[in-house]
């Protein structure tokens, strides 16, 4: 059997961030001015007076101290309360096409390979920037692959569900090497004027190269054991945006158009099941919780991060077996966990064992072993 082996990884970073202090600076000016406009309605109890945001609670409730986005101002403008992206004419590359691009030659670098080594990419993410042409297509035509190239969508869990196609194009032999690349513009369908969510998320993209083995030195790259993946409907994340509802121009005030999440109904549904299912992915390849290495976890939360890996490991997780990125990127669904591969991976030797492992909307969950070659 053709075995699948993640053979390099990219990361790109926008430039621009914002720390706690200037997101909630914002916040609390547009709150004001919010509240300055409605003062008679919120005087006659028609209206609630919205309330200040404080970086002390973000830090505390989230893990999150900045974040990365590909517009400042837009964002940081208390008048305006979203990133400035301004469209692009059709026979320019997508912003999205651009970040793809910049993390995929970084995993072709890594893994020493060029895009004629390579016959599919697959662009999965919680937010495409279009319909169609597929982006994954543009990617393609960018990089000079031959092949095929598709879109697809499982939210934050979108890259472990691209790695799991991956894998089977690579191990059924429709493919010599595949992309997947997870360009997350997460700051485009924020809704910057909840004080419950505003602060959450942030952008980056991810590339990951899975190619057979014999194709790979012998030394070189992750071996992938096995994946998992779980589906449970559930509205407790949720995004209207799509045919026939978009977002008019003004994004806050059409909160139903943008992310919205009951967070704590998430985190105390969604922390068990993810650690049931690495417990049960593990368990399923003869393997038990104390032989991980590392866990590289979905980024959404700091403390449902310490949860999951407390109830996988039955003790707490050092930060060295389960590292946190979230501190500087915020959640960048997707992205959030290749990020924490990418950054804290070179470090294993030969026969290490770790999980990457996502979650979110959908609910959905991705758990994909991997072993130090
Ligand atoms: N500043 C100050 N106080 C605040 C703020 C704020 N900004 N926000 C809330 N508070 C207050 C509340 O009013 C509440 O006050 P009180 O106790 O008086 O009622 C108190 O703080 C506590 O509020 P919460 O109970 O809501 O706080 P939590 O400790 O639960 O933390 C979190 C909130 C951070 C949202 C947390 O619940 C969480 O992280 N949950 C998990 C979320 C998660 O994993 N979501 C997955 C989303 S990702 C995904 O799959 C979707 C993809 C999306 C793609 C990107 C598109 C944008």
């Amino acid at each position: 059997m053709i075995k699948a082996i993640i053979s390099g990884t990219g990361l790109y970073t926008p430039p621009a961030t914002i720390s706690n202090d200037e997101l909630v600076a914002t916040f609390n000016q547009y709150v004001d001015l919010h509240n300055a406009e409605h003062a008679d309605a919120i005087a006659r109890g028609e209206q609630q007076a919205l309330e200040h945001s404080s970086s002390a609670f973000i830090e505390k409730a989230s893990g999150i101290k900045r974040r990365h986005v590909i517009d400042k101002e837009g964002i940081l403008d208390p008048t305006r309360m979203k990133p400035n992206i301004p469209d692009r004419a059709n026979d320019q590359p997508s912003v999205q096409c651009d970040m793809s691009v910049a993390a995929c030659r970084e995993a072709l670098q890594q893994a020493g390979k060029t895009a004629d080594d390579v016959d599919a990419v697959i662009v999965a993410c919680s937010n495409l920037q279009r319909s169609y042409p597929a982006v994954s297509i543009e990617v393609q035509n960018a990089l000079g692959v031959q092949g095929f190239a598709y879109d697809m969508n499982v939210a934050c869990s979108s890259a472990t569900f691209g790695l799991q196609a991956a894998v089977n194009s690579v191990e059924n032999g429709t493919a010599r090497a595949v992309l997947v690349v997870s360009p997350e513009i997460c700051s485009g369908h924020l809704n910057f004027g909840e004080r419950d969510s505003h602060f959450i998320f942030g952008d980056a993209c991810t590339a990951i190269l899975v190619e057979r083995e014999d194709a790979v030195a012998p030394a070189a790259g992750f071996e992938i054991l096995g994946t998992n993946l779980k589906t449970l409907y559930s509205n407790a994340i949720r995004n209207n945006f799509g045919f026939l509802n978009r977002a008019d121009d003004s994004g806050v005030g059409q909160p139903d158009k943008l992310f919205v999440q009951q967070g704590r109904k998430v985190f105390k549904e969604v922390s068990p099941l993810v650690a049931d299912t690495i417990q049960n992915h593990l368990q399923s390849l003869g393997l038990a919780p104390d032989q991980l290495r590392r866990m590289w976890l979905h980024q959404a939360n700091l403390n449902m991060n310490h949860l999951i890996a407390r109830r996988v490991l039955g003790r707490d997780a050092t930060e060295d077996e389960a590292p946190v990125i979230l501190d500087e990127y915020a959640n960048t669904s997707s992205a959030g966990s290749i990020i924490a591969f990418h950054l804290n991976k070179d470090d294993l030797v030969s026969g290490d064992v770790g999980v990457i492992c996502s979650f979110g909307a959908g609910y959905s969950i991705g758990s994909v072993v991997v072993r130090r070659r």
